[in-house]
Parts: C-alpha cells; sequence; structure tokens
C-alpha cells in the first residue's frame, strides 16, 4: 500500500526537523505517519475517490500532510523530503535505530565522518574515530558499537505492532474478494510473537489463481519471489516478506494449525499423531489412506486427544504436556481489561503533542473502559516538561474535581492519580513522598543510567521496590524489542522483591513489551501480580492494548494475574 510508503517518508522528514529542533512540526508528522499505517483503506483509494477533501478527513492529517500525500500520489515524491535528503544523504531510518542516536548526531557523523549508513558507522566506531567528536565521548562510541551488535543479530526482523495493522489491511482485502470462502493469519504473526520474520496468511478458496494474481499484485509489492498454484511470495514496500497458502476447506484447519507453527509445535503434535498410529500433515489428520479430521483446528486437536491450544501458546513450551494433562491456562483476553493506568497527558508536555485528560477520558470511554489512570513524568526526566510536586498536587484537585463532574453526571467511570516517577541512581523517587502518598498510586521507573553493574542495579531496584508509595515497577527490565537489550537485572530477586513489597510488576504495551514473555510466566507461576498499561503519549496509543495483552498470553497469564482486570475499588485495594 502507498500508506506505508509515504508513512516512511513523513517519519523521515520529522527526523530530519528534529535537527534543526523545529516545534511542533516534526510531531505532525509523525501523527500524520501512524495515521496512515493504521488506516485500514488505501489512501490513493481514497484519494481517487473523494479528492483532497476526503484525504483531510483522515484523522491525524491536516492542509499540510494531504499536500504532500497529494504530490506523493501525483509525482512519486514529496519534494521537502527531497531537499532534505540531497543535503544529508544518510540512511537516517537505519542509523536512527542505534541506541543513543538520534538524527541531530547522525548529522555530526556524517558531517566529520561521512558516515552513511550502519557499516560505516561501525566502522568508524571500531576506528575509535567516534570518541574525539564532540558531544560524543568513548562511552558513547562504545555504547555505538553494543548498538550496532544489537541491531545486526535481530536483522529483519519486524516489530509485532508496526506489521499487524498492514497485515489486517490485506487480510480485509482477501476477505473481500469473492472467489475467497475464509481467510485467516497464520505463522508468528498469529502467535503473537513480539517480532515477525515474514507475514503468512492462509486462504481457502476454488480460483486460487485469482486469488494468486490479486496477491501479487496489491499496492506496495515491490518484488514477486514465487507465485505458483498454491504458493505465493511477495517483498513489500514496508521492507518485509509475505507468504500466501491456498488450501482446500477440507484441510483449512489442519493448514491453519500447521502454518501457525511454531515449528516445535508441529513437531511435537505430529509425534503424537504417530503415536497413535495417525499420519498429521498440512492437508488433515490420516489413519491410513483415510482422512479422518481437517476441515477445522478443534478438530484436529481432538483427534490426538488434545484440547484446543491457543495459538500464543505454541511453542512447545510445556503446552502439549499442560493440554494432556487438562491443566491448560485460561488466558487473559483483551475485553477483561478494565482500565489503563500508564497514560501520559498534556500537563507534562513540551512539545504540544499530548492530549488533555478530557480527550484521555473519552477515549478510554470509548473503548469501554470504567477507569484510567493519569500518570504524567516527574521532576528529574528532562525530556518532558515533567511535573514537580507543587504541579503533582495541582493536578490531583483537577483531576478530583474531574471525578466529582462524572459522580454529577451519574457516570460511572474514574479518573485514577498517578504519577510515573524515576528511580534515580541511588534508589530514591524523584518526588518527596509525602506528595506521593496522596496519589492514587505511583509507577516507578528507571529512566537514566541503565548501564549499572547488576548488584548495583538491583540495589537501586529494591530501594525504590521498598518505598511504600511505590505501587507499580514500570517496564522492570529496561528492553526495547529491536533497540535496546535489558539493563542488568536478577529476575528471581526481583520476583522475591515483588512479593516481599506487594510491588506489581508492568506489562508495557509500547515496543518496550517489557516485560517479555518468559518473564510474565515465572512471575504468574510465583504468584506476583502484574498490570497490562500502554505507556500511552497520545489517545491514539491506547489502542496498544491488544499487544501488552498477547505478550500476557504468551506468557501464559491468567485475568486472575493482571490487576486491570479488576474494579476500580478492588484495584485500588490491591495496591499498597
Ligand atoms: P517467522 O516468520 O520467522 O516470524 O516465524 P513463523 O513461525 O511465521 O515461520 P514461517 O513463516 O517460516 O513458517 C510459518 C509456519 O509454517 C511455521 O511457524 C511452522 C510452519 N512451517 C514452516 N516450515 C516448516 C517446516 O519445515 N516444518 C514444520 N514442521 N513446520 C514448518
Ligand atoms: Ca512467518
Ligand atoms: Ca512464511
Amino acid at each position: 500500500m502507498k500508506n506505508q510508503e509515504i508513512a516512511k517518508i513523513f517519519n523521515e522528514i520529522a527526523r530530519f526537523l528534529q535537527i534543526d529542533r523545529v516545534a511542533f512540526k516534526p510531531y505532525a508528522y509523525e501523527k500524520a505517519a501512524f495515521s496512515l499505517e493504521s488506516l485500514k483503506s488505501d489512501v490513493s483509494e481514497i484519494y481517487v475517490n473523494g479528492g483532497r477533501k476526503a484525504l483531510e478527513e483522515i484523522p491525524g492529517i491536516g492542509k499540510a500532510m494531504s499536500d504532500h500525500i497529494e504530490e506523493y500520489l501525483k509525482t512519486g515524491k514529496v519534494k521537502i523530503y527531497e531537499e532534505f535528503k540531497k543535503k544529508l544523504p544518510v540512511q537516517m531510518d537505519e542509523l536512527v535505530r542505534v541506541e543513543g542516536l538520534g538524527p541531530r548526531k547522525v548529522k555530526v557523523l556524517y558531517q566529520k565522518l561521512g558516515v552513511k549508513n550502519l557499516k560505516d558507522l561501525e566502522k568508524a566506531a571500531k576506528k575509535h574515530q567516534i570518541t574525539h567528536l564532540f558531544g560524543f565521548g568513548e562511552t558513547t562510541e562504545k555504547n555505538i558499537l553494543q548498538g550496532v551488535e544489537f541491531l545486526k543479530q535481530n536483522k529483519g526482523r519486524s516489530l509485532l505492532q508496526d506489521i499487524m495493522p498492514v497485515a489486517r489491511g490485506v487480510l480485509q482485502k482477501l476477505e473481500g474478494l469473492k472467489e475467497v470462502e475464509k481467510a485467516s493469519l497464520a505463522g508468528s504473526l498469529r502467535r503473537r510473537k513480539e517480532t515477525i520474520g515474514d507475514v503468512d496468511f492462509l486462504v481457502v478458496s476454488k480460483d486460487s489463481k485469482k486469488v494468486m494474481d490479486f496477491f501479487v499484485s496489491l499496492p506496495g509489492v515491490k518484488k514477486i519471489w514465487g507465485k505458483g498454484k498454491t504458493k505465493a511470495s511477495v517483498h513489500m514496500a514496508g521492507g518485509f516478506d509475505m507468504d500466501l497458502r491456498v488450501v482446500q476447506a477440507k484441510s483449512y484447519g489442519a493448514a491453519l494449525q500447521y502454518f501457525t507453527g511454531s515449528q516445535d509445535h508441529n513437531i511435537a503434535t505430529r509425534r503424537i499423531a504417530i503415536d497413535k498410529g495417525l499420519k498429521l500433515s498440512e492437508y488433515g489428520i490420516f489413519k491410513g489412506p483415510k482422512m479422518i479430521a481437517g476441515d477445522t483446528e478443534e478438530k484436529i486437536y481432538k483427534a490426538i486427544n488434545l484440547p484446543y491450544i491457543e495459538p500464543e501458546l505454541r511453542e512447545n513450551n510445556g503446552e502439549i504436556e499442560a493440554a494432556l494433562q487438562g491443566k491448560l491456562p485460561i488466558l487473559v483476553q483483551l475485553k477483561d481489561i478494565k482500565g489503563d493506568l500508564h497514560i501520559h497527558s498534556n500537563w507534562e508536555d513540551k512539545e504540544g503533542e499530548k492530549d488533555s485528560i478530557e480527550v484521555l477520558v473519552k477515549k478510554a470511554m470509548d473503548l469501554g473502559y470504567e477507569y484510567i489512570g493519569i500518570s504524567d513524568h516527574t521532576k528529574d526526566l528532562k525530556v518532558e516538561k515533567s511535573l514537580n510536586e507543587k504541579q503533582l498536587l495541582e493536578q490531583n484537585k483537577y483531576i478530583k474535581n474531574l471525578n466529582s463532574k462524572f459522580k454529577i453526571q451519574n457516570l460511572k467511570f474514574r479518573i485514577l492519580h498517578g504519577c510515573e516517577a524515576n528511580i534515580r541512581k541511588d534508589g530514591s523517587i524523584d518526588v518527596d513522598d509525602e506528595v506521593l502518598a496522596q496519589l492514587d498510586y505511583v509507577i516507578a521507573g528507571v529512566h537514566s543510567i541503565h548501564k549499572m553493574e547488576k548488584k548495583e542495579m538491583m540495589a537501586r531496584i529494591e530501594k525504590a521496590m521498598k518505598n511504600p508509595n511505590v505501587d507499580i515497577l514500570a517496564h522492570p527490565t529496561g528492553r526495547i524489542v529491536n533497540q535496546r537489550d535489558e539493563y542488568q537485572v536478577n529476575f528471581d530477586r526481583m520476583l522475591k522483591l515483588a512479593k516481599e513489597t506487594s510491588t506489581i510488576l508492568e506489562i508495557n504495551s509500547s515496543s518496550r513489551l517489557d516485560l517479555r514473555d518468559f518473564y510474565i510466566r515465572r512471575a504468574k507461576a510465583e504468584g506476583v501480580k502484574m498490570i497490562i498499561n500502554t505507556d500511552a503519549h497520545q489517545k491514539e496509543q491506547l489502542n496498544l492494548m491488544e499487544y501488552g495483552v498477547s505478550q500476557a498470553r504468551r506468557g501464559w497469564a491468567e485475568k486472575s494475574d493482571i490487576i486491570n482486570t479488576l474494579s476500580v475499588e478492588d484495584l485500588l485495594k490491591s495496591l499498597k
């Protein structure tokens, strides 16, 4: 789709604008990019059908952005982007993925050392040319090398939340074809792994040729790797591949089970089939030449005496054993979630990009929530207009006022007031306890000095968890998918402390996806409670909740493990 191509350009323009510290504008481009990425329909179709006016009606797209979109659709180019690129001909998107490298540093690296891409960057760092640059230093150089190494290891895998909207758009189109009886996502996307190698679709159709032709001519297809009667594979403008399989209705369940994977799970289920004298393949389950099941996944599992196993569990990590013993977890679902406690408002706004509490509340109500929590950043964090004690108390008053308005109107909705405070290097919190005690809850997190020895880091976190006002530990290990490794943690120790101090561990739905699935599973096993938050910085990001939920599901979490499935009264009781 053109959507992705234009979104990519908008994100790039935003980065170029950040170099000159232009206020507001970068955000407008990022917002437009985000909106295009999550748009279900093709922007070129919108334009063809509704012209300029229709473009301007897309949420997040104003006049200026419509100009750019129109320009791109007509000429295949956006002029200001071309100008930026001429001045700074670097692989910006690639370079800024290196932890600690922003657009401004990228510019310096290009001007002083001619660094254009990751390869150049690695070379320069290895030759210690970066240490001497103004504003860099030895630590930065070391961090850059580590960052490059990390990226190289994770190469080629896209973030689930970046790919899912695109994949859903394609799925919808496939479902819209009259030749298609059924269609589904498969592979790691259906298992909702945090990163995706390629996108897999499965379709039932009697006219596979039509479906294939349609698939390989989708907007956004850059290259066709292969196109046969039942299989096609393409490379997309977004930089990832998509596979399509067409099967017969009678084999749909078997094929879905096979192509959902994981491969290890498949091998295990096949082995069980063999032990029972059966053969399980992508076409069905067979006893001798006779097919005994195939059209649904439920029937496939049933034929080998297993209950249905949710896709998120299919990693051969004990789910087969649990299924055999009737001990599969009943996984938490998106609809169980009653509220979101990690949300940033325009009170901390520096760039004019954030939403008011009222707007966030409206969005939360639209999502069917019963409560939300406002948790702006506090004093130490300088990238935001963080709140000090006085401002927190003001905000507290403001929120109480809003709540009494809801009461008057008899709306069953509650705004909780919290904050996202910083755990300082010594483990103290950057806000006075007296003020923290007046809030409904306190989230605390590490936002600076990530590189510490494990012992030191754990002492730091321990002190914070032992603070009677700290209820929730935000993004407990500091990792960011495809971007940053976790800091040095002893997770067993963290779990023990969480139990001792009744601190809730956060599952962060943003691109952090921190906790990771295997940590969630360990927390659950230890009876440590968790909360799924979005860490939204704009109202649209409240929609990210589904990714935190699927992360929790991959960690075998049930409703009772997650405290924001509780009513507001019970939730407050479960905090310190
Ligand atoms: P990805 O794309 O790396 O994120 O991971 P998947 O799981 O989507 O892997 P992919 O796209 O290569 O294949 C989709 C599924 O098809 C995979 O999860 C299991 C099944 N599959 C593919 N190749 C094999 C195979 O050689 N043996 C078995 N048993 N299953 C396979
Ligand atoms: Ca795949
Ligand atoms: Ca594949």
